[in-house]
């Protein structure tokens, strides 16, 4: 396995990056390999970006490599193991006048980025590369993505480790068991307040979610609803979306794949369906993922679905297909 690591990050200057970018360099994600990093912001921002690379040389990160910043992609993908494609224009600022509230107005703004970034990935980046998308809508920006990509080979998610994050808080503290005992917390289908996540087959405790919590009307009423609304609630009171809880998701879904799983055990991100339970092949869907020992990352298949998930599982997988439907023109 190589000793070293070239990972690009877009939407370097924003908030979750600040978050992000030093813990890519802190020898706990990558663990003893040597970091390089490539930052990528838009041009009229790029120039902030000294300032970073100023204060990661003034961090004392003995791990970090060699640090880079350019406001074009294209240069900056060549040879990669990792993208992390944090640059979008999220929701609730004012773009050309208008503010961006809805998901349909999300897919036409950030669909064209993401079909530049995914070929020049497809051609520069390295044939095993693993590409995260952080930018929202995250599903349907890394469908656009993997097809303008076109090489099977590389690895592209969509990140619903910070649901999974939120779901395992709001059960942790229903249940009084510590959130590091909340485990395989699956969230099935979109990254938006559609997705399901999934209360019976998370393990508390080493208990599944279905015997430890037996409680549908509070399932229904507060714990779907507070996860998915998750989002939401951090932008009304900070005004701004989830950067700190965002960036270690990422890093959590890195060290989830740099890792072998656990037996039994998965994590949370949003991949290609190969149709897997069903969902229509090619959606970017939300599953239960496992890295093997060769570093390869799978669905997990065996998992088992009441008719109630099943039945909100499928309200996500309609709204991707919608999503996929809006962007068809941009799908080659
Ligand atoms: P910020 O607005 O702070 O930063 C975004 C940065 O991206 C800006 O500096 C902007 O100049 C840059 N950018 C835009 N287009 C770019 C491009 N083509 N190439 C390179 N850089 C580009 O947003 P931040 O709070 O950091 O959020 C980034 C994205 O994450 C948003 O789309 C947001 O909605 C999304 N989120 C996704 C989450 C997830 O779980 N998947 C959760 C948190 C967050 O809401």
């Amino acid at each position: 396995m190589s000793s070293r690591v070239k990972v690009v990050v877009t939407g370097a200057a924003g908030q979750i990056a600040y978050s992000l970018i030093p813990r890519l360099v802190d020898g706990k994600t990558f663990g003893e390999k040597i970091v390089d990093l490539c930052l990528v912001e838009i041009p009229q921002v790029v120039s902030k970006l000294e300032g970073l690379v100023m204060e990661l040389e003034d961090s004392f990160f003995p791990n970090m490599g060699v640090v880079t910043y350019t406001d074009n992609f294209d240069e900056a993908s060549h040879n990669a193991d990792w993208f992390l494609l944090v640059g979008s224009i999220p929701r609730g600022i004012v773009y050309e006048g208008k503010k961006i509230e809805e998901r349909s107005d999300l897919l036409k703004i950030n669909g064209g980025i993401f079909v530049n970034q995914g070929s020049a990935i497809g051609k520069n980046g390295k044939d095993d590369a693993k590409i995260l998308v952080v930018g929202n809508p995250a599903n349907t920006n890394a469908l656009i993505g993997k097809n303008a990509a076109g090489k099977e080979s590389q690895l592209w998610m969509a990140m619903t480790m910070l649901d999974s994050s939120r779901a395992k808080s709001v059960i942790s503290k229903k249940t009084g068991v510590s959130i590091g005992n909340v485990k395989n917390m699956i969230i099935w289908g979109n990254h938006s307040p559609t997705m399901y996540p999934d209360v019976e087959n998370v393990l508390i405790d080493g208990k599944s979610g279905k015997d430890a919590i037996n409680d549908m009307n509070w399932v229904e009423d507060y714990f779907l609803p507070t996860v998915q609304q998750r989002g939401k609630a951090v932008i009304d009171s900070r005004g701004a979306s989830s950067a700190t809880s965002a960036a270690k998701a990422a890093l959590d879904t890195i060290i989830a794949c740099e890792n072998p799983t656990d037996d039994g055990c998965s994590f949370s991100a949003a991949v290609a369906s190969d149709g897997a339970y069903g969902v229509p092949e090619g959606l970017i869907c939300g599953y239960p993922l496992i890295t093997l020992a060769d570093g390869s990352v799978e669905i997990k298949r065996d998992i088992t679905m009441s008719e109630f998930a099943k039945q909100r599982f499928q309200i996500s997988i309609d709204e991707l297909e919608s999503e996929r439907e809006a962007v068809k023109h941009l799908l080659k």
